[in-house]
This record gives C-alpha cells, structure tokens and sequence, in this order.
C-alpha cells in the first residue's frame, strides 16, 4: 500500500520527490520519508507565490524609512557616566548567573571554501586556535570575572551538527564543562525550482538548506534550549556569529542596556565604513526598529547625506544581539501569540537529477532556498535598543578566502587590538603605518580580554615578553 505521505505529496503535485521510490532499498526509504515529514507543503506553495512568482514583493520600495537612533560609544561622544552605569547593571546580571552566550553555527562556509563547520577554521595569528576556541576561551575569561558559570548555546545545521559536536569532545570543550555546552540543530528547508517543484539532491534525499539564522528563534524553542534556559535562571542570551573572533562575546555594558530598557531584543551598531559596505542598516520604519539588509537597500538611501556629509544610513548591523528569554519564546512558537519570521529568497545553483536520474550540476541558478533572517524579529520586539560599538574591539569576521573580511584582515586587526592593550599598559610597540605590529602577538583571552584586565594581568608579570620576537601571553 502506497504510503500517505507519498499520496499528499502527489496530491499537491510534489509526487517528482519520490519518484525513484522503487529503486530505492528500505533504509534510503525511510531516510526519504523523514525528509518529506518536515516539509510543510502549504508553506512551500504560499512561499513560491509570494516570493517566486510575484518576486516585485521582495523588492520593497522605502517611503518611511528614517535612520534609527543608537546610544553613542563614549569614545564617540556618548555619555560616559550612562556607560558605566550600564555596565554596573550588566556587571550585576553576570554575577548573578543570569546570562548564556549564544553561536549560530550553521552556515555552510561556501565563500571561505572550507568544508568544515567554520567554528573550527583557525583564526588567531600565532597559535592559530579555532573560532570556537577564541569563543570558549572569551566565555571562561568572563566566568573567571564573575565567579559564575556561563552556559553556551551553539545552534548548528544538519550538515554540521556531528562534526562541531565531535570537536568539542576532542578537545575536551576548552576548558568548559561539557554539561554548560548545549549544542542544537536549526531547522531546514527544501530547495524549489522556479515551478515550484521540490528538487531532490540524489534519488533517495532531498535538497534540503539550513532555514538561516532566524531559524535560531523557533530552533531555541524547539529543541528545548529555553526551557534549559528557564531551568538555569538565564533570562538573556548574549547572540554572536560564529565567523567574528573579535567579538566581545560577554559585554556587561550591552547587556546592561538591554535589561535597563526591558528591551526583547537589542542590537549593536558600528558606522559604516563606506556606503556599500556589505552590512544590513538599523532603521526607523512606522515607529518600529528594522535592519534593512545591504542587498535591499536602495541605491540612492545607500549614498543618502546628512547635512554635515556623513552617510545618512549610517548604522551598520553587525549581527551582535541581546535576546530576553521570553522573547524568544514569543517569537519562536512558545508563546500565546503566532508571530513568525518572513523568509528571503536565495536563488542558488542546486545539484539534483534529471528525469532519469543523471546528476545535474547547474552552471547559473536553478532553484530557490529560503531563509529566515533574526534581525526581522526587532520589529516584533516592543521595546528594543541599539548601541554604538567599536569595530577594533568588537568586530572583524572571516568570511572570504582572501582581500577584505578574510583570515589575513582577521589576524591583522586581533593583533591591533593586542597592540593597543600594550600601548595602554605603557608599553611601546613597533608597528608598520598601518599600526599592525611587526613581530607576531597574540593574548590568550584568559590573559586579557580587554584594556584593564589585560594591563591588570601585564602588570604582574615578574618577567615581560621580549616583543621584538613573536610572542604569545597566557
Ligand atoms: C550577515 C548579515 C549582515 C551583517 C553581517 C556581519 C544577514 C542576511 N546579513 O551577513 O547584515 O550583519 O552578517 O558579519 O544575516 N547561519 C546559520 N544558519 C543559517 C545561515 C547562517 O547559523 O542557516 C549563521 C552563520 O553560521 C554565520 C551567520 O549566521 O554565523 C551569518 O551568516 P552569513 O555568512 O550568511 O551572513 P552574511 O555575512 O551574509
């Protein structure tokens, strides 16, 4: 008897998924079946509509969109004494135990062309420790601080859920206790082709993607993440991407501001550095926070100037968050309400099969994938708040094998950072015009992860590095 899950999906003219079904051995079956069971074949019709069919409804045109506000960095003019008293807030809600750090791991890593997960690609300009290293190691530094425990959440995809786990437990989580890692699988999506028929990958699997990072919303829930956060009395999770070693991974002054404004969601911003730069733009839109993402924005609001020349979309996103549990809650399935993340349209090169089953590896874009993003929760959120941060201290992501944004660029801008700690423990550094320094230097994060605690640590040496050779503090 034929099963009903192969009848509904005939029934909704997707019956091409199985059409192989006979060739297939019992195991491949059902691998195939549980494929077909996460679909949502309604969703999958509603999306090719309104995204495929009518895609104008993707290209938005701005009429009310207006920069967003943002608290200043007190380097930048801010309110120092706001700051501090900020960061008395955040101080708190560590010692208290109240905060998790939270990775989205689960992109595929295609523009650094690493087949790994890209928490494991080395980053650090001496020990070339892994992304997730720097991670575990920042986390252990904060938990040194605030004689606390800081449960990591990492949300990886189903591709490359066991590999990340496997590297965990063969090096022993950095240090952490395996019981305050907590990794996850975000959900997945099936490719269509612009008919709006699903493709298959092989005869026996379907083309299958991660759902994207806003996936993490409804993944958190689902997994059971914020039910482990309820447990453990976290009420925030501080959110990152896995690609930035730089990023202040524990950041008491932003986690200050997010409770001191009972915000759901909070975001930091940098100034762009040039118009095109390839970050989503914090915006005001009917009275509501938004992140409008590079590729949306409209030429002329990308070059738009303020009176005084600046960008007038200035604020750039750089994927760094602050999420209250009960928001995520809200927004990802838990809570009394339904609300849910639109999806983005990805047209990408998908292998499949032809009729006969001859693989086909497209040259030029056959097929869609959908994506949620997290940054579209903001507007759901009914307070939020957005931050100024500094790019030398908190942002520098590896995302391209070479030129901008790529390991070289990384390394260049860690070791910056470590030069300045020095500059500012009255130590001189010989550097190139650019500021980067001429001998390798790296600081382990448990040696200092910013100014003071790295001069505090510097200080107590009895004997210091001789810095004209590469040198690395731990
Ligand atoms: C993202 C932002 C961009 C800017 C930039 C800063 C989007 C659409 N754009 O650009 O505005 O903030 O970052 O670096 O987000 N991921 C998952 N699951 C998925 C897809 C992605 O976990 O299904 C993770 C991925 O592992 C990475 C992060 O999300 O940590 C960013 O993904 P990306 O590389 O696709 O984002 P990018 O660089 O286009």
């Amino acid at each position: 008897m034929k099963h009903s899950l192969i009848s509904q999906f005939e029934n909704a003219g997707q019956g091409q998924v199985f059409r192989f079904w006979d060739e297939l051995s019992p195991g491949q079956q059902t691998s195939l079946l549980e494929e077909a069971e996460e679909i949502d074949m309604e969703e999958i019709a509603q999306l090719h509509r309104s995204l495929v069919l009518n895609s104008q409804d993707e290209h938005h045109d701005f009429p009310d969109l207006e920069p967003a506000p943002f608290i200043a960095h007190p380097a930048q003019g801010g309110d120092s004494s706001a700051w501090a008293e900020a960061r008395n807030v955040g101080d708190s809600a560590l010692r208290s135990g109240s905060v998790a750090a939270f990775v989205v791991a689960g992109g595929q890593g295609t523009r650094l062309g690493y087949d790994k997960p890209k928490g494991i690609y080395p980053v650090t300009p001496l020990k070339e420790k892994s992304l997730f290293q720097v991670f575990a190691e920042k986390i252990r530094a904060a938990e040194n601080t605030y004689e606390t425990t800081i449960p990591w959440f990492i949300m990886a995809s189903h591709g490359n859920f066991q590999d990340t786990v496997d590297f965990f437990e063969s090096n022993n989580h950095f240090g952490l206790q395996s019981g305050q890692v907590h990794f996850f699988r975000q959900g997945r999506m099936p490719a269509i082709d612009l008919e709006g028929k699903i493709l298959l990958s092989c005869k026996s699997s379907i083309a299958m993607s991660p759902d994207g990072h806003g996936g993490s919303l409804r993944a958190l829930v689902r997994s059971g993440a914020t039910k482990i956060m309820e447990e453990n009395g976290i009420d925030v999770l501080s959110y990152f991407q896995v690609d930035n070693p730089l990023i202040k991974v524990i950041d008491p002054a932003f986690i200050g501001f997010h409770l001191q404004s009972q915000s759901g969601m909070s975001s930091k911003m940098i100034p762009k550095a040039y118009a095109e730069e390839k970050v989503g733009v914090f915006c005001t839109q009917q009275d509501k926070t938004v992140v409008i993402e590079y590729s949306d924005l409209p030429e002329d609001l990308m070059h738009a100037r303020d009176e005084s020349g600046q960008l007038k979309f200035l604020s750039g996103s750089i994927a760094i968050h602050m999420l209250s549990r009960e928001f995520v809650n809200q927004m990802g399935g838990a809570g009394s309400t339904n609300t849910s993340l639109p999806f983005h349209r990805a047209d990408k090169k998908i292998p499949t099969l032809d009729d006969e089953g001859n693989p086909i590896e497209p040259e030029s874009p056959n097929g869609v994938k959908f994506e949620m993003f997290v940054f579209d929760a903001l507007p759901f959120s009914e307070k939020t708040v957005v931050i100024e941060t500094q790019r030398s201290s908190d942002f520098s992501p590896v995302k391209n094998a070479e030129g901008l944004d790529s390991p070289h660029t990384s390394k260049e801008d860690q070791m910056k950072e470590f030069v300045s700690w020095l500059n500012t423990a009255g130590e001189a550094v010989a550097t190139d015009a650019n500021g980067v320094p001429l001998q390798l230097i790296e600081v382990s994060p448990l040696f200092g992860y910013d100014g003071p605690s790295f001069v505090k640590s510097w200080n107590a040496l009895t004997e210091k590095p001789d810095l004209s050779q590469p040198s690395y503090l731990e």
